[in-house]
């Protein structure tokens, strides 16, 4: 397949190197300017599980998208969201009739922003369970194991989707059909929406989060405004399930030692977090339904304060 990575960052890298590795054509394009000068100096560097590997793909920038031109197949979108639309303003050329582009970002709503640049029957979105950390430019951490979800937006896209799962399974992404897209995208918000914000907030990793004593009340109360919410889209989360899907994700031999991405973001690199694509979602959908959501606008506005407090960009 010929596949381009938008956002080589950590996830994005985990994306790209197991595709290349299976023998796929895979171009990354990326808008830091230092990993993408870092990988073309040094091949991308990645520590799989302990193993050292380095492998060469071609990167470009944004504004080098009509170089990386190659026809892709498929486009797989792995930037921040408040990137997405910004970099998929730049890559316009990239987009032909045929192409076809998976989101597999964390968050609610990538759709509208995808709807803009894509087809909507070339649009298929997904969620990711790896995990992925950037040591620095052109440098990432791999540790653990995931799975993938995704599914077509509109059934014009099914065949696409089954070629993709393919392809993610040759590459030992572990990919599943999601015979319910919009339930696979709401549980993992409810995973991030607990998680993300919470190690972001106390400063810890995800078991040292577990081991608190308010967690798993905390996470029982946000994952019922998620639900709240999700119910009056028609979907019906299993509510306890969630909340122990993300107790045993935390356990340390599952990826407790992971920092989530939101702390990378917020405590690393003091960058602004995508805190209103998660819980501000929920709190926006909470007004526009008249169901509270305490929780989440309270998380939202502390994740805001400590971004303006350390001066995110
Ligand atoms: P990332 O921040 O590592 O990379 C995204 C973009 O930001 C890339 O273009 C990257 O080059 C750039 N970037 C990274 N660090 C930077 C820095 N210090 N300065 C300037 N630019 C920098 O993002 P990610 O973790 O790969 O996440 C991509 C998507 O996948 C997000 O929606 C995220 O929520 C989701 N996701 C991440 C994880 C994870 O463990 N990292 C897990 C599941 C889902
Ligand atoms: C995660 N982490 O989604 C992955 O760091 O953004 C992240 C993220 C799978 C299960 C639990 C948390």
């Amino acid at each position: 397949m010929k596949i381009a990575v938008l956002g080589a960052g950590g996830m994005g890298s985990r994306f790209g190197l197991y595709l290349h590795r299976a023998g796929n054509e895979v171009v990354m394009i990326d808008g830091w300017k230092a990993n993408v000068d870092a990988i073309r100096a040094n091949g991308l560097k990645a520590d799989l599980n302990g193993t050292e590997i380095v492998d060469r793909i071609p990167v470009f920038t944004p504004e080098e998208a009509d170089k990386a031109d190659m026809n892709a197949d498929l486009i797989i979108v792995l930037v921040k969201a408040p990137q997405l639309e910004g970099i998929l303003e730049a890559v316009k050329p990239l987009f032909k009739e045929d192409t076809h582009v998976i989101c597999l970002m964390n968050g609610i709503g990538h759709e509208d922003v995808l709807k803009k640049y894509v087809k909507p029957e070339n649009i298929l979105l997904g969620v990711t369970m790896w995990t992925a950390g950037m040591k620095g430019p052109g440098s990432v951490e791999l540790l653990g194991d995931g799975y993938v979800e995704i599914q077509e937006l509109y059934p014009e896209g099914k065949e696409e989707a089954l070629k993709i799962i393919d392809a993610f399974d040759k590459a030992g992404l572990r990919p599943k059909y999601s015979e319910n897209l919009h339930y696979s995208i709401y549980r993992k918000a409810c995973i991030n929406g607990v998680i993300n914000t919470l190690c972001a907030l106390m400063d810890c990793n995800m078991m040292e989060l577990a081991a608190m004593p308010y967690t798993a009340d905390i996470s029982r109360k946000i994952v019922s405004e998620f639900a709240a919410c999700a119910a009056k889209e028609g979907v019906t989360l299993d509510q306890e399930e969630v909340n122990k899907a993300i107790l045993v994700s935390c356990e340390p031999e599952h990826i407790g030692k992971h920092y989530p991405s939101m702390y990378q973001d917020l405590i690393n690199n003091h960058r602004k977090t995508e805190i209103d694509y998660i819980n501000g979602a929920i709190s926006r959908k909470g007004k526009r339904y008249d169901v509270p959501t305490p929780y989440c606008d309270l998380i939202t506005e502390l994740i805001h304060n400590k971004e303006q407090f350390i001066g995110a960009k």
